[in-house]
């Protein structure tokens, strides 16, 4: 097949491919198809437009014999995809009246696909985003990952309390992926090891199949196409005929079940403690099996594995694939026998790491008993290394290998030819805190990345009034070339384009406020501020820091209801760790003060509170173009990078924040006075949590804190129970890691600023357009040029 003669799509090719489809892949007729066999129908109309690049994608790859790029992530948190695939081929025009040709409703069909949820949050997301810019940039890489049957759970609540239940998305039809029975390997945990010729063998005990599943991933206008590879486990014999035989169907089907156990569920942990071994056999499974893969694929290109440094780049998304490097120099040196010196090398020259968070609890560390029974040639080989390290680095005494753990930050760190942060200011906190040790051995390794969102789905895609104003204004130029943004800076200055701009996000306010109505029974008037916090629930995120504030708030409108206050509507959503039960807690107090808060006659036209169920990607599309406000308000030196920081920066919604991850470079974008800035710096936060009972003194010392902290432990949201909240009111005024107490006061000044700056809606205006203009830098396709020239020494095609 050739591209150049495609024909060009027009609204009736489109029909008849969605109706050939409906009949031909689905057998369905039009009077008999339901919304989702209408879904699939459109989505294979779609995705046979991409295949014909996917296959020429590969075949100027090969031609080229040009250096790939492998990025093995444990999460890609792509969510729905047939919408990203009809905006990047251009067909939103064509599609839409298809559909209505059809008698369909275009927004409807497009809603009726399941998220695909396989992670947890900003890492997962992080890696979605790359892939879409890797092929917007045609850069020849490759995705690979975990084909989790249930991704993150579902959230919803009772009572106030966050209630998970199983993510179910293949249930639904996907129209997506490829299978491909015959990418299939065999990946082995635990059993011996033992010396055969002067050779280590290693004999696992146990096996299962890996099998690949491919999702083709189209950059914008579909010019390069790259494959996100999952991988699905499968048992070995997926039956036991022996005892069927016996009639014991159970123990029949136990290979399978064993084996599908691996690939069953995404641990819905972010940033949190891990360390079961179930996670190490699913980071071993699928980073197993990538290497497999790579090493098929460059074994039929080239005959030398020396040159796998210059014709592969491998990145590790965090320390989840770090087993990576052992297995690299297993295969190099026990099954191609390369000497272990250079197999080590050829290694570290191919693998690069990316860290994605200091927090300690998060660092991933396996105790030697669990990591040497699953995979005893590993242990044996992290050893070399570590010994190979410190032989090349006498004086130092550095040892992954402390405490009888394997500390998989130091492994990947030295097993990489580059590390890299993703923020300025978390790359100069990893120099300075967790891998000082090893920066001072290997000053050149540690480079930053600032992270990057994806301009075709977070605004061409969910912003399509704010994206017209700008395409009228200076051409769509921008989608591919985000700095282009600044374009429109001069068009600040003048009044009718600014009354387009607010118009634009009225209207994706009054469809918010309507979807508002309709699905969670709120009736939110869309002149309020939107005021937004939407990520993860977490301590160091410090949803409580806000909470608090609105019920401050809260008290002062009881106190003078007529004071002329700013009418805002607070919104929260976020997911918790199951396991995380203070998380858990903030929810329900959000929950319980929304309650009390919204029933409030007095206030409720100057506050009221929500927090939405099940925060996914989809709910992230349709809160950020309508938010005003953006609340980044975590403690200063916690959050990494961030990334929803920059989506609402981009769709015109100044931020309130910290200077923290990467808060700090968009306020520079920006400009300070388009940021409301509050709270201590990192090192502020270092040197407070040294004074004694800092909260006490930061609670003494602001009377609406003291105030706000005695109606929750009193009670006020929790009637029915008065001490629900003790613990958490203990937290704060005693040891408050995250110092909130301490942060309090300045954060309700910057609140204070932000209601005068709305007030005056046309320099709020001018800030939120301000802000759009000035986001460009934060394009994951600037990240991942950087990635390229830096980190891969890959070229696009
Ligand atoms: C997150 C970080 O918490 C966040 O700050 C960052 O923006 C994102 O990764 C992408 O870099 N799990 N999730 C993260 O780190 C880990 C570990």
């Amino acid at each position: 097949m050739n591209i150049a003669t495609l024909p060009a799509v027009s609204t009736d090719t489109l029909r008849d491919a969605i109706l050939s489809h409906l009949a031909y892949s689905f057998g369905k007729t039009p009077e008999a198809a339901q919304i989702e066999d209408w879904r699939m129908a459109l989505s294979f109309a779609i995705r046979d437009r991409m295949v014909a690049r996917w296959f020429e994608a590969t075949r100027r790859t090969y031609e080229a014999e040009a250096k790939r790029v492998y990025y093995l992530s444990m999460e890609f948190l792509i969510g729905r995809l047939l919408e990203d695939g009809i905006v990047n081929l251009r067909l939103q025009e064509q599609a839409r009246a298809a559909l209505y040709d059809l008698g369909l409703d275009y927004d409807a069909v497009l809603a009726d696909e399941p998220d695909a949820a396989l992670g947890n949050g900003g890492l997962g997301r992080l890696a979605a985003c790359f892939l879409e810019s890797l092929s917007t940039l045609s850069c020849p890489a490759m995705g690979y990952g975990i084909r989790y049957e249930h991704g993150l759970f579902r959230q919803s609540f009772h009572d106030g309390r966050q209630v998970e239940a199983p993510e179910t998305w293949l249930l639904q039809r996907h129209a997506w992926e490829f299978e491909r029975p015959e990418a299939r390997y065999r990946i082995g945990f635990g059993g011996q090891v033992r010396e055969s010729g002067g050779r280590a063998v290693w004999t696992p005990e146990e096996e299962v199949d890996a099998e690949a599943f491919d999702t083709p991933i189209a950059g914008w206008q579909g010019h390069w196409v790259n494959t996100l590879r999952l991988w699905s486990a499968k048992a070995v014999h997926p039956f036991d005929l022996t005892s069927f035989n016996r009639g014991d169907f159970a123990a029949a089907a136990a290979p399978e079940a064993l084996a599908r156990t691996i690939s069953r569920v995404l641990y819905p942990d972010d940033t949190t403690e891990q360390g079961k071994e179930l996670r190490l056999k699913q980071e071993f499974f699928f980073t197993a099996a990538a290497l497999r893969d790579i090493l098929r694929r460059f074994d039929s290109e080239y005959d030398d594995l020396g040159r796998l440094p210059e014709k592969v780049a491998i990145q590790l998304n965090d320390t989840h694939p770090a087993i990576a490097g052992p297995e690299l120099v297993r295969i190099l040196h026990d099954e191609r026998g390369i000497d272990f010196d250079t197999a080590m090398t050829l290694a570290q020259g191919t693998l690069n790491y990316t860290n994605h968070t200091l927090l300690p609890e998060a660092l991933e560390s396996w105790h030697e008993g669990v990591f040497g029974k699953l995979l005893p040639r590993h242990l044996q080989i992290v050893d070399r290394i570590d010994d190979a390290h410190a032989r090349a680095h006498p004086s130092r005494g550095f040892s992954m290998r402390a405490d009888h753990q394997v500390r998989m930050g130091e492994l990947s760190f030295v097993m990489a030819n580059r590390v890299n942060g993703v923020s300025a200011l978390h790359t100069g906190l990893m120099k300075e805190t967790v891998f000082a040790e090893l920066n001072a051995l290997h000053p050149e390794k540690i480079v930053n990345q600032t992270n990057g969102v994806t301009p075709r789905r977070w605004l061409l895609s969910c912003n399509p009034g704010l994206s017209e104003l700008i395409t009228d204004t200076i051409g769509d130029g921008w989608v591919a070339d985000l700095e282009r943004l600044r374009e429109i800076e001069p068009e600040v200055e003048d009044a009718g384009w600014r009354d387009r701009f607010a118009a634009a996000k009225r209207a994706n306010k009054a469809t918010l406020s309507d979807w508002l109505g309709e699905t969670q029974g709120l009736q939110v008037d869309p002149e309020a501020m939107f005021d937004i916090q939407i990520k993860r629930m977490h301590e160091y995120k410090r949803q409580h820091l806000n909470i608090l504030e609105a019920i401050a708030h809260w008290q002062e409108i009881k106190d003078a209801p007529d004071a002329g206050w700013v009418p805002r509507i607070k919104i929260f959503a976020g997911k918790a760790a199951p396991g995380y039960a203070f998380a858990k807690d903030i929810i329900r107090l959000i929950n319980d003060v929304s309650r009390v808060v919204n029933a409030d006659q007095a206030t409720r036209e100057a506050l009221q509170v929500a927090f939405l169920p099940n925060y996914n990607v989809t709910l992230a599309e349709r809160l950020i173009p309508a938010a005003d406000l953006s609340e980044q308000i975590s403690t200063a030196g916690k959050e990494a990078s961030g990334t929803g920081n920059m989506k609402f920066a981009l769709n015109g919604a100044p931020t309130i924040g910290t200077l923290d991850g990467a808060n700090v470079e968009i306020r520079e974008h920006v400009g300070a006075e388009n940021f409301f800035l509050f709270g201590m710096t990192a090192p502020e936060v270092t040197a407070r949590r040294e004074v004694e009972a800092h909260a006490r003194q930061a609670i003494e010392a602001d009377p609406r804190l003291a105030r706000a902290l005695e109606a929750v432990g009193s009670g006020v949201f929790s009637p029915d129970e008065p001490d629900r909240y003790a613990h958490i009111v203990e937290n704060l005024s005693g040891h408050d890691y995250f110092l909130v107490a301490s942060d309090f006061t300045d954060y309700w000044r910057a609140q204070r600023e932000v209601d005068s700056a709305y007030a005056d809606r046309d320099r709020w205006t001018r800030m939120a357009a301000l802000n759009t203009a000035r986001s460009g830098w934060f394009s994951s396709d600037r990240t991942i040029r950087g990635y390229m020239d830096d980190i891969w020494g890959a070229k696009s095609l």
